[in-house]
């Protein structure tokens, strides 16, 4: 047993390059200090003290849009390794959700040197990362004190629910054991949106109506159907990675049919590799310009749908356009420059502003307005740029202009959809405080609460807020620090302790968030927790009910969220109220079988637990996006106020006239290009004169993985810089580099390559925080360079638009 855990502990040690470490062969292992009490690693459990090997199904739950199952294999209580889905004959329609490189090391995440062992408090100053060993009583105690006195003191509303997606899989714990507590309390300030989408899905109801599924558009499954793909900035290969997801389904159309695939993003992503017909380099934050100027081709080479834009749409031409606009108000005079701004939007014009080439730009157009049909479709990068609510629903106007709407083979232009089976959670109670703020915007709430209202800060549910945020409640996210905007601000923030009185964070590791928590909780991983899964939100047509037993048993002290927050409920005299009498377990198995009695096609959860996911594909008539509309708009009008498609919205006019923004923010009712801060021509590029832009790397999941030590290794942080922007300041392929601007600065090896464009660089998200003595990052963490400046209208977050001066450290 015991030569088992040390060989699994020092199999995961040994990879770990990049932190100072030591092991005593064959007795404890010492990391960074920290002591590693194997004994406490020890499981009592009867099953588990069998030599035989076991297999346990679980999942990797992280939030990178897929689910996968994974086979935990162990002997002795301990993990030996970890297997993906392997079952049937893996034909399209019923295969394999295979997990990729992440979750396949998740054993690396579960003993991980950075696991957390028993729960703390801090002592020294907030992030100083110094923290004392506590006993669970003294720590619920702890936080069942700091809660009636916030609530006491200021009221429900000055606890806030921060977000955290690390376990985006969970249905009955973590979030849902967060939220029934601090329901059970009397509330907490909730966000609205998320990081994710928080643009997009706040603009495209203007457009198409809310109700829907979350901005969701045909099934990738679709594309099979077209016979051309135009991808803004969507970059499935690395960011939809799983093998039964958006990007296996992706594949799957395309070759069937071999689609052509013209990709529009201003790196050479992973989705092309040679498997693209066209790459199209564009400047950032200019997609909205090179739409105006396909729509000027397609209107003046009559390519567009007329009779589509007069029966479904409002505001094209004079027609349709809503009596409130003003004259010329509409699209088409808008492009041709007989609108307010004057401008005829040529290719030409679009050409300055995107870096494509003018002929480039009318070859495209014409390919479009050719194509029958088309799935145009964008990613949610070009939405977390300074104009994203802008860019996000000009991409539409192509499938808009051209009638490439609610037909086989078509896209509205938004994230594809996608079949989430109906896996029931625990029930969480609602919440007595409605009064809600933009996700992005927490930090202001801590500092500037009395400033914002509804109008400058984009509040719903009520006009101002009573109290600043005084605790935070972070469940599996490194938000609060690692993933947030700007984050020397952020700890400046953080670091005054009279503002936010008090951080509570469970974790499974030491991340950046943690260390600045107050109380720091280990949470148990989801490879030793009880749960009934669904797939994931880009898990293409197919649909699953996935199990997790244990695996292992909770390693050292750790417990669920569910088991905290029961004992912090029982501090309240609220335990019976919060479990019912239930386990967590006991929960997970009830509510299956409320499920069941539903879907009775779905196994028992015995069966279930022994034979791995069930799976179903979506029907086929979901996976059309605005099919009953185009069929029928008047039996299925569309949630917007007039009921049809709103190129012209009244509401966004509103908006524009009664919102109070900052100096360079525009509200428009058309979807037009707008310049922004930090753009290309903002007159910072004199000091900054680099674009840099993030994504979302294969290497981890946002922040989390990132202490796996051979993913570290395969996939590096490396600022990529093109050839000539490289050659201009010296900087050559692997050479250390200081990326900066007055935000802040980091320390990132050089990718040199012809894969960016001039002019742009490009950095990954989500690597950890790791400030020196100097207090510049030599981590590679992205967000020291972004700003807590909000976009115009989601008040969300522009984390790809920053300029920078890149040179070698
Ligand atoms: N600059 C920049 N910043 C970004 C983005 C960007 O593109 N650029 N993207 C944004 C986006 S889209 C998102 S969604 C956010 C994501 O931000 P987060 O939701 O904070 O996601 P992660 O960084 O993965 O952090 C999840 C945390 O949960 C922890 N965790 C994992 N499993 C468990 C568990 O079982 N229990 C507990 N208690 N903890 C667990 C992990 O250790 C990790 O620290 O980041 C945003 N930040
Ligand atoms: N492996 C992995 N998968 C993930 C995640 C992860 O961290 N790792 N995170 C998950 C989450 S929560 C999210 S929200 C999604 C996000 O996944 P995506 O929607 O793919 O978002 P990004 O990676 O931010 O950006 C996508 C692409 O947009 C490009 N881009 C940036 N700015 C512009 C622009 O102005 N115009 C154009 N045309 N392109 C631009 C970038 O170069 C990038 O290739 O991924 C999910 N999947
Ligand atoms: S990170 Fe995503 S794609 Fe990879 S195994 Fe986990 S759920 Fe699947
Ligand atoms: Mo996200």
């Amino acid at each position: 047993m015991k030569k088992l855990l040390d060989s699994a502990l020092s199999s995961v040690i040994k990879r770990r390059t990049f932190m100072k470490w030591g092991t005593a062969a064959g007795s404890a292992a010492v990391v960074a200090g920290n002591a590693l009490p194997l004994k406490a690693m020890a499981s009592d459990s009867a099953q588990e003290k069998t030599a035989e090997e076991k297999v346990t199904w679980s999942a990797c739950m992280v939030n990178c849009g897929s689910r996968c199952p994974v086979q935990v294999h162990t002997k002795d209580g301990v993990i030996t390794h970890v297997e993906s889905d392997n079952r049937g004959d893996d034909v399209y329609g019923d295969h394999q959700i295979r997990a990729c490189l992440r979750g396949r090391s998740i054993k690396q995440r579960v003993y991980n040197p950075d696991r957390l062992k028993y729960p703390m408090k801090r002592v020294g100053k907030r992030g100083e990362g110094r923290f004392e060993r506590i006993s669970w009583d003294e720590a619920l105690d702890t936080i069942a004190k700091q809660l009636k006195y916030t609530i006491d003191t200021y009221g429900n509303d000055a606890i806030y629910y921060q977000y955290g997606s690390g376990t985006q899989g969970y249905k009955t714990d973590g979030p849902f054991a967060s939220k029934r507590l601090l329901n059970m309390l009397g509330g907490f300030l909730p966000y609205y949106g998320n990081y994710s989408w928080g643009q997009i899905q706040f603009a495209l109801p203007f457009t198409y109506g809310g109700g829907r599924p979350a901005a969701f558009g045909s099934f990738t499954s679709e594309i099979a159907n077209a016979e051309l793909l135009v991808m803004f900035g969507y970059n499935p290969a690395e960011t939809r990675m799983s093998g039964g997801g958006e990007i296996y389904e992706h594949i799957n159309s395309v070759n069937s049919k071999n689609v052509r695939t013209i990709i529009i993003d201003p790196r050479y992503t992973d989705t092309m590799l040679g498997k693209e017909s066209e790459w199209i380099p564009i400047r950032p934050g200019t997609d909205a310009a090179l739409v105006e100027a396909m729509a000027w081709v397609l209107i003046n080479e009559k390519m567009v749908d007329e009779a589509f834009l007069e029966k479904f749409c409002v505001g094209y031409d004079e027609k349709t356009l809503p009596a409130s606009a003003p004259k010329n108000g509409h699209y088409k005079a808008h492009i041709l420059g007989q609108g307010a701004d004057g401008i005829e939007k040529t290719p030409e014009w679009a050409a300055k502003i995107t870096g494509i080439p003018a002929k480039k730009i009318i070859q495209l157009a014409r390919e479009i307005g050719n194509a029958k049909p088309a799935y145009i479709i964008q990613g949610t990068g070009i939405q977390r740029q300074a104009n994203g609510e802008q860019a996000s629903r000009a991409i539409c106007m192509l499938p808009i202009l051209t009638g490439n709407i609610g037909l086989a083979g078509t896209n509205t232009g938004e994230m594809p959809g996608n079949f989430g089976f109906p896996v029931k959670t625990l029930p969480v109670g609602t919440n007595p405080i409605k009064t809600t703020i933009p996700f992005f915007k927490w930090s202001d709430a801590i500092w500037r609460h009395a400033e914002m209202t509804d109008k400058t800060d984009g509040l719903q549910g009520g006009t101002s807020l009573k109290n600043p945020i005084k605790f935070i409640w972070q469940y599996a996210g490194n938000i609060t620090v690692n993933q947030h905007s700007d984050i020397n601000r952020t700890k400046e923030i953080l670091s005054d302790e009279s503002l936010c009185e008090f951080i509570l964070v469970f974790e499974n590791h030491m991340t950046p968030t943690a260390r600045f928590a107050d109380i720091l909780l280990p949470d148990i991983t989801t490879i030793e927790n009880y749960e009934v899964a669904s797939n994931g939100y880009a898990s293409g047509s197919l649909g699953a009910v996935i199990p997790l037993v244990p695996a292992i048993a909770p390693m050292y002290e750790c417990r669920s969220a569910y088991d905290i927050c029961s004992g912090i409920a029982k501090r309240f005299g609220l335990e019976e109220q919060y479990t019912e009498g239930k386990t967590h377990e006991q929960w997970v198995a009830e509510l299956y079988e409320q499920m069941r009695e539903e879907q009775p096609q779905v196994p028992t959860l015995e069966d279930l637990r022994r034979d791995g996911p069930y799976k179903q594909l979506a029907p086929k008539n979901i996976r059309i996006a605005l099919e009953g509309f185009r069929k029928d708009p008047v039996k299925n009008p569309l949630g917007t106020p007039s009921g049809k498609i709103e190129i012209y919205s009244e509401q966004l006019a509103t908006i524009a006239t009664e919102w109070a923004l900052p100096e360079g923010d525009v509200v428009t009712p058309l979807p037009q290009y707008v310049t922004t801060w930090e753009s290309h021509l903002d007159p910072l590029t004199e000091k900054y004169p680099l674009q840099l832009i993030g994504y979302h790397t294969k290497g981890r999941v946002h922040s989390t993985y990132h202490n796996v030590a051979f993913l570290r290794e395969a996939v590096t942080d490396a600022v990529w810089m093109n050839p000539a922007d490289a050659e201009a300041r010296g900087i050559k392929d692997g050479d250390m580099l200081k990326v900066w601007n007055d935000r802040g600065e980091t320390r990132v090896p050089a990718k040199v390559s012809p894969r960016i464009m001039p002019g742009v660089a490009a950095l990954a998200e989500g690597a950890w925080y790791t400030p020196g003595k100097d207090g510049v990052d030599r981590g590679g963490s992205f967000n020291v360079l972004t700003t807590q400046r909000n976009t115009p209208l989601s008040k969300g977050n522009p984390m790809h638009t920053n300029l920078v001066e890149i040179a070698k450290a």
